[in-house]
């Protein structure tokens, strides 16, 4: 690969690009991983489309000699913040073998997410991918190297999985794939890959209201938490059953099957926290209002029949996953019966998006 290094006697004007990503939640849970951001099993997530972060990427020439470092200011919600730049200034630097001219530019990064800060929704996927579709931009914009719009997301996702495993699903519409299953041609370990063609309709018109449980900061960063896996004594049975699981539920969601599909969503949210549960040292993440909402949901489908199920993140906040023609009745059922147990009442209410956009 040529190298990608820009002409300093013939510099390129000064610019910006800004990028709009989501979140999303798996629905296959990634938790074990190794090498660089390599998972264990194969996850699947569905894409989010309210909660999403916009990151813009100001750039102009650098002056002075190359001292091998990369020169970044980086604001959160117009605020400098050096925990965030510290984070991305390493990010970066593992680029930089190749991509050389990042060292080359004086960036500013300005980012924030359209949910509230500490609310307890994970940021680390939509911001991740949103930097990393700026990057592939920036890459583009000076080399012309990703005209191909399946090579520039497949790029986007593995920079994305660079910085945060979970990341490599956002750059993709409704549903994505990321890790290596014979089921599907073309999936990888080194990047997610689209699923729109092999879903159901029902599963874009998909809603998630999040209900915030608790705004604290997690017990437990996600990077510890994979790490503990690595001596959790039901680590290979799990990564087998993720890969069996996921077969089930690729069927499901191709049908449409919501029951199937439900239960092999609420079955991988109550592993995930089993699996912390008895990691040594053990988290329990769950709060007794995380297992309230679950009770209510599996009785509101007992006596409705309405198709809602649950999923958890490595958090205590509950998503509640259901098709977009029960969205009135189902935000009765949250007013009436769910929102006593969310901190501050708040729920933030989303649904299954069409992936990233520049704006
Ligand atoms: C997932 N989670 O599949 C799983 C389920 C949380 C629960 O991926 O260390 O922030 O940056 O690769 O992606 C959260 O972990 O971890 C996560 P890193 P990430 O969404």
């Amino acid at each position: 690969m040529s190298r990608l290094i820009l002409d300093s006697s013939n510099p390129p004007e000064p610019g910006h690009i800004l990028w709009r990503s989501p979140s999303n939640i798996a629905l296959i849970k990634y938790w074990g991983k190794y090498g660089l951001q390599l998972p264990r099993n194969p996850s699947l997530s569905l894409s989010l489309a309210s909660s999403c972060t916009d990151t813009q990427l100001e750039y102009e020439m650098r002056e002075g000699p190359d001292d091998g470092q990369i020169d970044l200011t980086f604001f959160f919600h117009e605020q400098e913040n050096e925990a965030f730049r510290a984070k991305v200034l390493q990010y970066l630097t593992g680029l930089l073998p190749s991509m050389p001219f990042l060292k080359q530019l004086k960036l500013t990064v300005q980012t924030g997410n359209s949910f509230p800060h500490s609310a307890g929704i994970a940021s680390s996927a939509s911001g991740m991918s949103a930097l990393a579709l700026c990057l592939c931009s920036l890459e583009d914009r000076f080399f012309g190297t990703l005209q191909d719009p399946d090579a520039f997301d497949q790029k986007a996702s593995m920079l994305a999985r660079l910085g945060s495993g979970s990341a490599c699903r956002s750059i993709f519409p409704y549903a994505a794939l990321w890790g290596t299953t014979t089921q599907v041609p073309g999936s990888s370990d080194e990047f997610a890959v689209p699923m729109e063609d092999r879903i159901h309709e029902t599963f874009k018109d998909f809603h998630d209201d999040i209900l915030i449980v608790s705004r604290e900061e997690k017990a437990v960063s996600s990077r510890d938490g994979h790490a503990l896996m690595e001596g959790n004594p039901f680590a290979e049975a799990r990564y087998a059953q993720a890969r069996a699981r996921l077969l089930t539920l690729l069927d499901t969601m191709r049908t449409g099957d919501l029951p199937e599909f439900g239960k092999i969503v609420e079955d991988e949210a109550l592993t995930l926290h089993a699996l912390m549960m008895c990691s040594n040292p053990s988290y329990t993440l769950m709060r007794p209002d995380s297992l309230a909402i679950m009770e209510k949901v599996r009785q509101y489908r007992a006596d409705t029949g309405h198709q809602v199920y649950f999923t958890l993140d490595a958090g205590p906040n509950v998503h509640l996953l259901y098709p977009g023609d029960l969205v009135v009745d189902v935000r009765k059922f949250i007013d009436d019966h769910l929102i006593e147990h969310c901190e501050g009442g708040f729920v933030q209410q989303d649904w299954v998006g069409e992936g990233p956009e520049e704006l």
